[in-house]
């Protein structure tokens, strides 16, 4: 009983999807607390792939309860088409099965044209968002004239509420911006009957699966890199996506979490601009991650920059979410290296040991340190017990643990639901 976090302790698509189908198993509630439609999950079971964006994984089980908490972000038109598509794909009911908090924020057409512009602004600073619209709602929403999903029931306040976005937006960008308000408040004028089933208060919805002593799940999206107040900053996404973000996101009672589980692919991938300092653009290594891992993203289709674990990050990343024990993914796709290295240090141009810095400039002259392994050169993808993983694998499992001082309780060596090495 209680409640497990699953967050990504890198720069996103650590497999954290995988996991929570995994443990979705054992879940009465699945709740997404931040982030929108910007996720993206795959998740792979029976020969098929089912891609989930906005919605929570635990759809894949069909006693879940899904929620989508107070601190993510929605796209309504996103959130009908994810459900048809998954119900097309074959799964069990998922619209009795979903629920949207009426605190979360809209997020709407016109953000995400601004997103839009916003990056090109940017020009070669851009962040290389997935122009969602996730910045500019979450900038709507701090500036305090954002639409909650609750206010959608109430026409007049919405019809408002959208024309003042609108008409800010209007002001800022003129004839860059082609928004037609009118017709996106026609479209929530059919919205609003399809998705009053959907929508509640998620407050007493929390309160009453915690003292039921419900089981429940926590799926974060993107990861700590990509947190505003403590990853990449401004190579971030806009919303905190390490453990912080789920307590302000779902009011989940902190006394009732038992296990925080970081995901750590087995090697590093990043989306978009910003630093990444074991990044590696060489045929032998970071083109052969991105093709035999298959790093592409799940949202936009964009291929993710790649390179070798890096451990400062990960260090970094235990000490703001404080995992209790971690998931290695992707392991096998390390099998066909027979050298591997591991980033362990980085110097400043004094050659002094830094950790990761705020101050992002600090990163451009910095050495990387490695520390390198022999690799196990066979396939692991059928491993299921940690006996069966070779020897090399099984050090640069218990490098990490060493290293980080946290327990790595599984280890991801396929991408299908049963492709896993519990090893805690
Ligand atoms: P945004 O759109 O404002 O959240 O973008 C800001 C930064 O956050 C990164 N970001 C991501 N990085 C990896 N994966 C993401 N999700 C999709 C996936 C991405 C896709 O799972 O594959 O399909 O391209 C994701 N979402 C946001 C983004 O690259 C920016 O660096
Ligand atoms: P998420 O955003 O963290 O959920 O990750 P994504 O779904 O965006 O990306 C992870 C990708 O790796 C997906 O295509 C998964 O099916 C796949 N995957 C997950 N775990 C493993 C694994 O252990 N091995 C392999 N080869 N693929 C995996
Ligand atoms: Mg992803």
């Amino acid at each position: 009983m209680g409640a497990t976090i699953v967050l990504g302790s890198q720069w996103g698509d650590e497999g954290k999807g995988k996991l929570v189908d995994i443990l979705t198993e054992s879940a009465d509630l699945v709740a997404r607390a931040q982030g929108g439609n910007n996720a993206g999950h795959t998740i792979s079971h029976n020969g098929k792939s089912y891609h989930f964006h906005l919605l929570p994984s635990g759809l894949m089980n069909p006693k879940c309860i899904n929620l989508i908490g107070t601190g993510v972000v929605v796209h309504i038109p996103s959130f009908f088409k994810e459900l048809a598509e998954l119900e097309a794909q074959g799964l069990e009911k998922p619209r009795e099965r979903i629920f949207i908090s009426d605190r979360a924020h809209l997020s709407l057409n016109v953000h995400a044209l601004v997103d839009g512009l916003e990056e090109v602004e940017l020009g070669g600073n851009s962040i290389g968002t997935t122009k969602r619209g996730i910045g500019p709602t979450y900038s709507t929403k701090a500036a305090r004239s954002g639409i909650r999903v609750g206010d959608i029931f109430h026409k007049e306040l919405f019809d408002r509420k959208i024309r003042e976005i609108a008409r800010a937006y209007k002001l800022r960008y003129g004839d860059l911006l082609t928004y037609d308000v009118d017709r996106d408040i026609a479209k929530f004028d059919k919205y609003r009957e399809e998705l009053a089933p959907f929508v509640v208060d998620a407050v007493p919805l929390i309160a009453s699966a915690e003292a039921s002593n419900s089981r429940i799940l926590i799926e974060g999206a993107n990861a700590l890199m990509l947190d505003l107040d403590f990853g990449s900053y401004p190579y971030v996404t806009s919303s905190n996506t390490g453990l912080g973000g789920i307590f302000t996101g779902l009011a989940l009672n902190p006394r009732k979490v038992t296990s925080i589980i970081g995901v750590v692919k087995a090697y590093t991938t990043r989306v978009g601009g910003g630093p990444f300092p074991s990044e590696d653009e060489t045929e032998e290594c970071g083109v052969k991650l991105q093709e035999v891992g298959r790093e592409w993203g799940v949202t936009t289709g964009r291929r993710r920059r790649c390179g070798w674990l890096d451990l400062v990050v990960l260090k970094y990343s235990c000490q703001i979410n404080h995992y209790t024990e971690l998931n290695i993914t992707k392991l096998d796709v390390l099998d066909g290296f027979s050298k591997i290295k591991i980033a362990v240090g980085y110097k400043d141009e004094q050659g002094t040991d830094m950790g990761w810095p705020a101050d992002l400039s600090r990163l451009d002259n910095c050495q990387v340190t490695y520390h390198e392994m022999d690799g196990w050169n066979t396939p692991t993808t059928e491993a299921r017990k940690y006996s069966d993983l070779p020897k090399q694998a099984q050090e640069y499992v218990e490098y990490i643990e060493k290293f980080t001082g946290v327990p790595v309780n599984y280890i991801g060596v396929g991408a299908s639901r049963d492709a896993v090495v519990v090893k805690g």
